[in-house]
C-alpha cells in the first residue's frame, strides 16, 4: 500500500496568533439595506473607511459565495483597474485615509446549507455570523477587532415576512404601496460584524417586559413559529432570572430598550448571542410539560443565561481574534454555570459539568486535537469551538475564582468591564486585570493559557505519630507540539475528616512545584483525606486511599461532590480491575454492593445528589481511562454489575420508586425534578432485572405520565431491555409525536443508542426515515451523532459501524461541513483502542482523507488524526 501524502493537509492555510497584526483599515459606521424577496437576498453595505496609522496597502476585504452587483467609492463607480475580486476577498486600490464604499451584492439563502451567514429555516430568513459568515452576506474586514455602528433596513413583501428584525432599537417601520414593508434598526454599541443578525418571516411571538436596576424598562419578546408559541414561557422566565443574576452578581445591566429571541429549527450549534438579537436553536427554547424532560429544561435555562451573560463578556467587552475565543466562551460558560447552580442543585450541577469535562475535554486533550485554551494556530476556526475552549476555559476561570475568592474575582471583573468596554481585548488583558485588581502574580498561572493537555496529580501520604505528610507530583503528558510542560498552579480544595467524622482541617492548597509535600501536625488518630472538593482544578487525580476510606468518605464527606466522587471512584476501581481480570470478582462486587447498601440507608438529603450517587460511571468515562481499550467489553462488563445489583438490591429500589412516586402535580422546583431523577433512576435498575413486572411498571409509567421525563425514562428503559413489545412501544411512540421535531430527535437518539446488536441496521433504516433528514443539524445530532456513542454498534468487530460514519460525513461535508467535521472527530482516539478497532478506524479515516473536495473544516480534523 502506498503511503498517503499528509503534506496535502497542509494545503488549507494555517493561521497563527503570532501574525496577529491590527487592521489595516476601520470601519466605524455600517449602513445595511437588504432586500429578501423569495429566493434572494440584496445587499446595500456603506461603509464608512478610515486607514489606521500611516501605510500605504490596499483595502482588502474578506468575502465569499455571493455575487458582486456594484461597487463604488465616495458615490463613484469603480473602474476595472481600481479593484480586484477574487475568490475571498475583494482589494480595493486608493490612497485616500478615510472614504465611504457602497457595496452591492446578492446571494441566495435559500441554497445555503452550510447555515453560516444568510439562510433559511423553516421558510424564514436568518442568520449566523460567528465566526465567520459575515464575508457571506457583504464584502467587509471580517474580523473581531473591527467595531461599527450599524443601522439595519430590511424590506420584504408583507405577506411573505411579516416580521423584520435586526440589532439593537426599531428607529422606523413603515409599509410601501407594492406591498412590501421596511424596518429600521439601529444598534449605537460598537460591535464587530460576527454579532451582526438579522431574521425575517412570519413568526409569532410572545412579549414580556424587565426593569434594570437603574430603572430602564426592556421588552423582551420570544419570536418562534405560531404552532410553538405555547412553549416559549419556560425560555422567558429564565432570561428574566438572568437579568437578575447578572444585576445581583456581576453588577452588570442590559443597555437597549429591547431584547429578542428568535428559536429557529436549523442551526449548527446551541444559540448565538448577536446583540439584542439572539437567535437560538429551537431545542434550547421550546419547552413544555408534555414534550420536554427535565433535562430540556436545564438546558434551556442554561443557555439563555449564557447568551444573555455573552451581552458583557463578549459583546461589550469583545476578543481581538479568534484566538482568544475563551476570552468570552470559557468566561461565559463559568457564568452560566454559576447561575444554573445559583437557580438549582448546586453539586448536582458541578457534577454534570464535571462529568461533560472528563467525557469530553480530557478525551479531546489527549488526542490529536489537544489544544490549549489560547491555541497557537488554527486552519479552520470552526474546529475550535471546542470543550477546551468552552469547558475547561470555564475552568481556568473558576480556578481563579478559588485562588482569588469571591470578593477578588469581582473585584477582577469590575476592573476588566470598566477599563474595557466597547474593546476587543485579548486573555491577557482579562488575567491583567485579574492581577491588578489582587496586587497578585499569575505568571504561572498564565501557563493554564498556553500548556494543552491534563494535568496529572499523584498523591501520597504517610502519617506517623500524629503528622500526617501529603506528597503531591504534578506532571502533564506530552501533546502535539508540546512535547515538555511546566508546572501548573493548580488549587486544590482539601479536608481532613476523624474517623468517626468530625471535620478537623478545610482549606485551598495551592500547589506550584512538580512535587510538593503539605504537613499537618497534632492530629490524634490517621485522617480520612477529602481532595479536590467541588473538583477545583481540571486534573486527574489519583489519591493513595484503601476501599474502607473511600466507603467512609460516601458517609460522612459534607461536600456534596466529593462525596459523589468517592462513590464514582469505588465503583471504578472495581469496574476496571474486572475489565483487567476477564470478570467481576466476587469480592470487589461485594464491595460495591455494601457500599450501596449503606447509601441507601443512609441517603444524602439532596435527591438529585443520591439520584447520581446511585449511578456507576458513564461507559465512555471509563472507556477514556484505559489503554488499550475494547469497547465493547467496558459496557458489558458495566452492565453486568448493573444487572448484579438490580437483582440484590430490587427490593430497595421498590422502595425508592414506590416512595418517590408520590406526586400528582407536575411542578418544575428542584425538589420535584429531583425526585423524578431519583424514581427513574430506581426504575431503570429495576426493568435491568428484566422480569414481567417491572416491564409492566415501566410501561405503566410512560402510559399514565403526566409529562415527558417520566415519560422517556420509562421508554428509554424499556427499548434497552428484552421488554418483548419493545416495537409495538417504538411505533406507539412515534404515532403521539411525530408531528413534534424535538421529540422525534428523541426518539432516533434512543433507537440509534440500543444495545441491540441489529442497532445499526435500524440506525440504516431510520436514516431514510421521512421524519430523518441530513440538512437538518438536530437530527444529525440525534441519530448519526448518538449512534456514535453506541459501542456495540458503532464499534462492531468487523468495522460496519466506521463504514457507515464515514459514509454519512461524505455526504455531509458537501452539505454542511461544520456538523460534517463534528463528527469526524468521533475518531480522534482512534490510537487509544484495541485491535481490531484501531485498524479499522484508522482505514476509515484513510478513505476519507482520500475523498476529493473535502471542506477544510474536514480536511483539517482528519490529517491531524491521521498525522497525530
Ligand atoms: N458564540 C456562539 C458560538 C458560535 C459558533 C460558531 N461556529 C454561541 C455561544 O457560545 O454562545
Ligand atoms: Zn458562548
Amino acid at each position: 500500500m502506498t503511503e498517503l501524502d499528509l503534506t496535502r493537509s497542509l494545503e488549507p492555510a494555517t493561521v497563527y496568533l503570532k501574525d496577529y497584526r491590527k487592521p489595516d483599515f476601520l470601519v466605524p459606521t455600517v449602513d445595511l439595506t437588504i432586500t429578501l424577496s423569495g429566493e434572494l437576498a440584496t445587499v446595500v453595505s456603506v461603509i464608512s473607511v478610515i486607514r489606521n496609522d500611516i501605510h500605504q496597502r490596499s483595502v482588502v476585504l474578506d468575502g465569499e459565495k455571493m455575487d458582486l452587483l456594484g461597487l463604488k467609492l465616495n458615490g463613484r463607480i469603480l473602474a476595472d483597474n481600481e479593484f480586484e475580486l477574487e475568490a475571498q476577498c475583494l482589494v480595493i486600490f486608493t490612497d485616500l485615509n478615510e472614504f465611504e464604499l457602497e457595496i452591492t451584492t446578492q446571494l441566495k439563502p435559500s441554497l445555503n446549507t452550510e447555515l453560516s451567514g444568510l439562510y433559511k429555516s423553516s421558510g424564514n430568513f436568518c442568520t449566523q455570523c460567528e465566526a465567520e459568515g459575515f464575508r457571506r452576506i457583504t464584502y467587509f474586514p471580517d474580523r473581531p477587532d473591527v467595531l461599527s455602528v450599524y443601522t439595519v433596513t430590511l424590506i420584504a413583501e408583507k405577506s411573505e415576512c411579516p416580521i423584520l428584525l435586526s440589532n439593537g432599537n426599531l428607529i422606523s417601520s413603515d409599509d410601501n404601496s407594492d406591498g412590501t414593508h421596511l424596518a429600521c434598526w439601529h444598534d449605537p454599541h460598537p460591535k464587530p460584524c460576527y454579532l451582526f443578525a438579522l431574521v425575517a418571516g412570519n413568526l409569532k411571538y410572545i412579549s414580556d417586559h424587565f426593569v434594570t436596576a437603574s430603572g430602564q424598562k426592556v421588552e423582551l419578546n420570544i419570536y418562534t413559529q405560531e404552532h410553538n408559541i405555547g412553549k416559549c414561557d419556560h425560555a422567558m422566565k429564565a432570561l428574566k432570572d438572568s437579568m437578575v443574576w447578572d444585576e445581583q452578581n456581576y453588577g452588570r445591566e442590559y443597555d437597549l430598550s429591547i431584547y429578542n429571541i428568535v428559536a429557529v429549527d436549523d442551526f449548527n450549534m446551541g444559540a448565538m448571542e448577536n446583540k439584542g438579537l439572539n437567535v437560538f436553536n429551537s431545542k434550547y427554547v421550546l419547552a413544555d410539560q408534555q414534550t420536554a424532560t427535565d433535562t430540556d429544561f436545564e438546558g434551556i435555562e442554561s443557555v439563555i443565561g449564557h447568551e444573555y451573560f455573552h451581552n458583557w463578556s463578549g459583546n461589550r467587552v469583545t476578543c481581538r481574534d479568534w484566538f482568544q475565543l475563551s476570552l468570552k466562551e470559557g468566561f461565559t460558560v463559568f457564568r452560566d454555570q454559576e447561575f444554573s447552580a445559583d437557580m438549582g442543585s448546586r453539586a448536582v450541577k458541578r457534577i454534570r459539568d464535571v462529568q461533560t469535562l472528563r467525557a469530553y475535554q480530557f478525551k479531546e486533550d489527549a488526542g490529536p486535537m489537544s489544544h490549549p485554551i489560547r491555541p497557537e494556530s488554527y486552519q479552520e476556526i470552526n474546529n475550535f469551538y471546542t470543550v477546551t475552549i468552552y469547558e475547561k476555559g470555564a475552568e481556568v476561570i473558576r480556578m481563579l475564582h478559588s485562588l482569588l475568592g469571591a470578593k477578588g474575582f469581582r473585584n477582577g471583573t469590575d476592573l476588566y468591564f470598566s477599563k474595557f468596554d466597547g474593546q476587543a481585548v485579548t486573555t491577557e488583558d482579562f488575567v491583567g486585570c485579574m492581577e491588578a485588581a489582587n496586587n497578585t502574580d499569575l505568571s504561572q498561572f498564565r501557563r493554564w493559557y498556553t500548556q494543552s493537555g491534563t494535568p496529572t496529580v499523584n498523591v501520597e501520604q504517610e502519617y506517623q505519630d500524629g503528622r500526617l505528610i501529603i506528597t503531591m507530583i504534578q506532571s502533564c503528558p506530552p501533546t502535539p507540539n508540546q512535547p515538555t510542560k511546566e508546572p501548573f498552579q493548580i488549587p486544590i480544595k482539601m479536608a481532613l475528616f476523624s474517623s468517626q467524622g468530625t471535620k478537623i482541617e478545610e482549606e485551598t492548597l495551592s500547589l506550584t512545584q512538580a512535587r510538593q509535600k503539605f504537613v499537618y501536625d497534632g492530629l490524634s488518630d490517621k485522617p480520612i483525606l477529602s481532595l479536590l472538593r467541588d473538583f477545583s482544578a481540571p486534573i486527574k487525580l489519583t489519591v493513595s486511599r484503601t476501599d474502607e476510606e473511600l466507603s467512609r468518605l460516601i458517609k460522612i464527606d459534607d461536600n456534596g461532590f466529593s462525596r459523589w466522587e468517592a462513590m464514582q471512584e469505588l465503583s471504578l476501581r472495581i469496574i476496571i480491575e474486572a475489565l483487567e481480570s476477564e470478570s467481576i470478582s466476587d469480592e470487589a462486587y461485594s464491595v460495591l454492593l455494601v457500599a450501596l447498601t449503606s447509601l441507601i440507608e443512609s441517603p444524602p438529603e439532596d435527591k438529585a445528589i443520591y439520584s447520581e450517587m446511585l449511578s456507576l460511571p458513564s461507559a465512555s468515562y471509563i472507556t477514556s481511562l484505559v489503554e488499550n481499550v475494547d469497547p465493547i467489553k467496558v459496557v458489558e462488563v458495566r452492565e453486568a454489575c448493573i444487572t448484579r445489583l438490580s437483582r440484590d438490591l430490587e427490593s430497595q429500589f421498590h422502595v425508592i420508586y414506590a416512595s418517590n412516586n408520590q406526586r400528582a402535580e407536575f411542578s418544575l422546583s428542584a425538589d420535584a425534578m429531583a425526585e423524578r431523577a431519583l424514581k427513574n433512576t430506581a426504575l431503570s435498575y429495576l426493568v435491568a432485572t428484566d422480569q414481567a413486572a417491572y416491564h409492566a411498571l415501566a410501561s405503566h409509567q410512560y402510559h399514565m405520565a403526566n409529562n415527558m421525563t417520566d415519560r422517556l425514562a420509562a421508554f428509554a428503559a424499556l427499548i434497552q431491555s428484552n421488554y418483548p413489545d419493545r416495537n409495538v412501544l417504538v411505533e406507539h411512540f412515534y404515532d403521539q409525536w411525530s408531528d413534534q421535531a424535538l421529540v422525534m430527535d428523541k426518539w432516533f437518539a434512543l433507537q440509534a443508542t440500543s444495545p441491540r446488536l441489529s442497532v445499526l441496521e435500524e440506525v440504516r433504516r431510520l436514516s431514510s426515515h421521512p421524519s430523518f433528514s441530513l440538512n437538518n443539524p438536530n437530527k444529525v445530532r440525534s441519530l448519526v451523532g448518538a449512534f456514535t456513542s453506541n459501542p456495540r454498534g458503532f464499534h462492531r468487530k468487523d468495522g460496519a459501524g466506521y463504514e457507515y460514519l464515514i459514509g454519512k460525513i461524505i455526504e455531509l461535508n458537501k452539505i454542511n461541513p461544520q456538523v460534517a467535521a463534528r463528527l469526524t472527530g468521533t475518531f480522534n482516539n482512534w490510537k487509544s483502542f484495541s485491535e481490531p478497532h484501531r485498524s479499522l478506524m484508522k482505514a476509515q479515516l484513510e478513505r476519507l482523507f482520500n475523498q476529493k473536495d473535502l471542506a477544510k473544516d474536514v480536511s483539517e480534523i482528519v490529517s491531524k488524526a491521521l498525522q497525530n
